[in-house]
């Protein structure tokens, strides 16, 4: 066995199970991203060695106001706290304070074809109508790749849309490993199965997303109560009147019904019993209180954090923490390729 790989497989039985994720500073963050990953994020780090990413990197890929993402950074950081994710447990920092995921991002470039990239749903449907397309958005499930594979990752937790670039990302690690050198740690995806996808209030055939135009199309977790109640009483529904599962048939109701089975623990049957007989009005009031009742603490708790020291000392702190590890498997990395200086002359 070569030494390199030797190394790897050690520290792969010396600790836990590393978990790293990440989410876009790219506004403001919605029930679909809390939903889909973000809660994971705190239930995951008990048992493992969890790393929680601000990718503002990947934030880029679109245009974005220079000022609003450096305030859309820090309320994202502060927003994984007031969740629960806790600095004491798991390592938060900002993307672009560690090198190593841009660096690794362009060996891994190439080490991927451009036909795989254009095949990736959410390039098709994120480019789809434009005259020209910027190459971040064709590249970043690359960004994604190296975000993961920098840190030796276990356990990618995130929402189902983002299945297709996880499995990339063990292509091309994969790939890696069996052509070169093994390298890389193959990551598994992690992905909630009660309410993975979470859909746009205006339109249930469309993912919750916090690009789009329509205020009313998501909640954000620091919606205040009113907006909650508009943006809820607003959705779209069907015509039947009946609250039932049948996300085919029914899509507007059965992922309203997703959200308040998520939020309240009340199972979906159990939700079609209570509302037997009643109409969606009876039912969409109540779902409004559930939805108020699960963001009030975590409005309060943001509230608490988002302008104290201890948000930047924890963003320092993180950034250290990753380069650390990151660092370590560049330098792996580079001896792979064969980039950079060797350590005594080669001939
Ligand atoms: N609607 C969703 N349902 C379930 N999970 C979702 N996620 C996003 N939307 C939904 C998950 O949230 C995590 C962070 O997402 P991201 O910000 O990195 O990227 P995204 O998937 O592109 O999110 P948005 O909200 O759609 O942002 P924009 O509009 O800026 O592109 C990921 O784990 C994602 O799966």
């Amino acid at each position: 066995m070569a030494e390199n790989e030797e190394k790897l497989t050690e520290t792969r039985h010396e600790r836990r199970k590393r978990v790293f994720s990440g989410v876009q500073p790219s506004g403001s963050l919605h029930l679909g991203n809390y939903l889909g990953a973000i809660k994971q994020f705190v239930d995951l780090q008990n048992d493992n060695d969890c790393i929680y990413c601000i990718v503002d990197e990947h934030a880029i890929t679109v245009p974005q106001d220079p000022k609003e993402l450096r305030k859309h950074i820090l309320d994202l950081a502060a927003l994984y706290m007031a969740v629960g994710v806790d600095p004491e447990k798991s390592i938060i920092f900002v993307q672009s304070e560690v090198p190593g995921h841009a660096q690794l991002g362009w060996v891994l470039a190439c080490s991927s074809y451009t036909g795989e990239l254009f095949r990736m749903t959410q390039f098709k449907a994120k480019s789809g109508g434009k005259e020209s397309v910027g190459t971040g958005l064709l590249v970043y499930p690359v960004l994604m790749a190296a975000d993961i594979l920098l840190y030796d990752t276990d356990i990618v937790p995130v929402g189902s849309d983002q299945k297709q670039h996880i499995e990339l990302c063990r292509d091309i690690a994969i790939r890696v490993n069996n052509t070169i050198k093994k390298t890389f740690v193959v990551p598994d995806g992690r992905f909630m199965k009660e309410g993975a996808r979470i859909m746009a209030l205006d339109d249930p055939t469309q993912k919750m997303s916090k690009s789009n135009k329509n205020i009313h199309s998501s909640i954000a977790l620091l919606d205040d109560a009113n907006k909650i109640k508009k943006s809820i009483m607003k959705s779209v529904t069907d015509s039947e009147g009946i609250v039932r599962f049948d996300p085919d048939e029914k899509p507007g109701v059965s992922n309203l019904m997703n959200i308040y089975s998520v939020l309240s623990g009340e199972s979906l049957d159990s939700i079609e019993e209570m509302y037997a007989g009643k109409g969606y009005g009876d039912f969409k009031k109540d779902l409004v209180g559930v939805v108020q009742k699960a963001l009030a603490p975590i409005q309060e708790r943001y509230n608490e954090i988002r302008y104290s020291e201890e948000l930047l000392t924890t963003l320092h702190d993180g950034a250290e923490k990753a380069n650390s590890i990151a660092e370590r498997t560049m330098k792996r990395v580079y001896d792979t390729f064969g980039l950079g200086v060797p350590a005594k002359i080669v001939r």
